[in-house]
């Protein structure tokens, strides 16, 4: 039996008359009165996932407004500072177990702060569930209230969380946020139902930062990060993110969809995966824990299976994916393939043989209206894609189809990307850590994001209505809100590749 239990952050409506919330409130004042060098304070576990916001030296926080204020000194020792901080895993196959200790961690840190207070010894976490039934989408109240109960200052209540048109009013849309990743059979590599790099993230060393994120931290993980904080929120960018308190709530409701997945899917088995960077001589997973300040290390071994740690969750299930049996069921029959039976094998690998078939001229800079770019397909490899779907049936798979935006980069997150390919939505994109991976200067030396949709829906379209000998497709990219003067965002290329499928 596990001793915790995470539960819905909704219960009671989302406000203090829920205790979770109540204590959860007590327990972050409690953090947030120590200072900024002391291990068990609000602002260091900050720091751990990362503060480099000011693009140098700490103080880099003195760049955020908005309250509650946040500390820019003492600052800890050299060595702490080199130890725990900056130590957020993105763009990796590190993306969930890193965030699984993180939020141990800091959970420990509250209920040993809510027991000093006289609150309940069993105290958990709650997550948001904001994919859920009726008002959920919407940031629980408990967040938005200037005062406690009691009068005091409420310490969830944050000022510079500006929500998806950054007007203050904070909550989740639906679509472009979905649980479509809960679908993804491979943790690392792709299948049927959702493009690479898998549901957990591609194949990486230490990677604070990176280049192309997984399914589950794609979407939902970085469209509510930005959806949340809005333009300049600190929800909005990484390495301020951590200062949010529902910032913990977002992501335990990740780290609960991981745990659901894991009721019918497998993580990696891979030693590099299981022991972590610091088995390749790279920095190690460590938290500081309230009876150990020095640091709990960790490795993804210890956070591969929730049976094996003391929490767990009230709500397991998420079944509203299709499998991606049932969706290869349907693509072979709207392909006209006959008939369909014994698709019963679990994983589908694509395997590694992807192909370019096209790309557009290069660079180019995104505009606030809306960009179009052509793309142009070589002949002969796209003529292999028609023909897949022409002699498409269970023995001889159609190919999958990908859009690929190359190399984006620019000095602002809080944006969002519609795709369409030839007028038909392609998906959605977050720029959540785009400021981080276009650094020169950074730990991926500014080579920017790199975003992979599936586009194989659009392409059988085009087949089905006898509309697929072309020499073009059609790519507008439109960014969500408004791109400022001072700012840009460019795409370095755009590119489309097929995949061959085997069962
Ligand atoms: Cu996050």
């Amino acid at each position: 039996m596990a001793k915790f239990l995470r539960k819905n952050a909704w219960e009671k409506g989302g406000t203090f008359d829920n205790p979770d919330l109540f204590w959860y409130a007590k327990g972050v004042g409690v953090l947030q009165s120590r200072s900024l060098d002391d291990e068990g304070s609000w602002w260091f576990f900050a720091a751990i996932h990362g503060e480099e916001i000011g693009g140098g030296k700490f103080p880099n926080w003195n760049v955020l407004t908005g309250l509650p204020k946040v500390p820019t000194a003492p600052i800890p020792a050299a060595d702490i500072v080199k130890k725990f901080w900056n130590q957020c895993q993105h763009q990796s196959w590190y993306f969930a177990p890193w965030h699984r200790g993180y939020l141990i961690a800091l959970e420990e840190q509250v209920r040993e702060a809510i027991i000093s207070l006289g609150g309940p010894a069993d105290w958990a976490l709650p997550y948001w569930n904001y994919l859920g039934p009726g008002d959920q989408y919407k940031i629980p109240p408990a967040f938005t209230e200037e005062k406690m109960p009691d009068g005091s200052a409420n310490p969830l209540y944050v000022t510079a969380r500006y929500g998806p048109k950054s007007d203050g009013n904070v909550y989740i849309e639906i679509p472009p946020i979905s649980e479509v990743c809960q679908g993804n059979t491979i943790y690392t590599g792709s299948n049927t139902s959702t493009p690479h790099p898998g549901y957990g993230g591609p194949r990486t060393r230490f990677s604070h930062d990176g280049n192309v994120s997984g399914n589950l931290e794609s979407n939902p993980h970085n469209l509510v990060h930005v959806q949340v904080g809005g333009k300049d929120g600190w929800m909005s960018d990484p390495d301020s993110a951590g200062l949010d308190p529902v910032f913990y709530l977002h992501h335990c409701n990740i780290d609960r969809m991981w745990g659901a997945w894991n009721m019918v899917n497998d993580n990696p088995v891979d030693p590099t995966w299981l022991e972590g960077p610091a088995a390749m001589g790279e920095r190690e997973f460590i938290m500081p824990l309230p009876n150990n300040r020095k640091g709990w290390v960790y490795t993804p071994k210890e956070m591969t299976n929730l049976d094996t740690l003391d929490y767990t969750y009230d709500d397991l299930s998420l079944t509203t994916a299709p499998l991606p049996q049932k969706t290869l069921a349907q693509r072979l029959n709207k392909l006209g393939a006959q008939p369909i039976e014994n698709l019963h094998e679990k994983n589908m690998d694509l395997g590694s043989s992807s192909e370019l078939v096209g790309a557009n001229a290069g660079q180019v800079q995104l505009d606030g209206a809306g960009t179009k770019t052509s793309v142009k397909l070589e002949g002969s490899s796209w003529r292999s894609v028609s023909g897949s779907l022409m002699k498409a049936s269970v023995n001889s798979l159609p190919d999958q189809v990908y859009l690929q935006l190359e190399n984006v980069k620019g000095s602002a997150d809080a944006n969002i990307l519609t795709v369409s390919v030839n007028h038909q939505l392609a998906g959605y994109v977050s720029l959540f850590g785009l400021r981080n991976a276009s650094d020169k200067d950074g730990h991926n030396g500014g080579s920017g994001l790199t975003f992979i949709l599936n586009i194989t829906d659009i392409i059988d379209n085009l087949f089905v209505s006898n509309n697929l000998d072309m020499d073009s497709l059609e790519v507008t990219i439109l960014p969500d809100n408004a791109i400022p003067n001072d700012e840009t965002i460019t795409v370095g290329r755009v590119s489309i590749y097929r995949e061959q499928q085997k069962l």
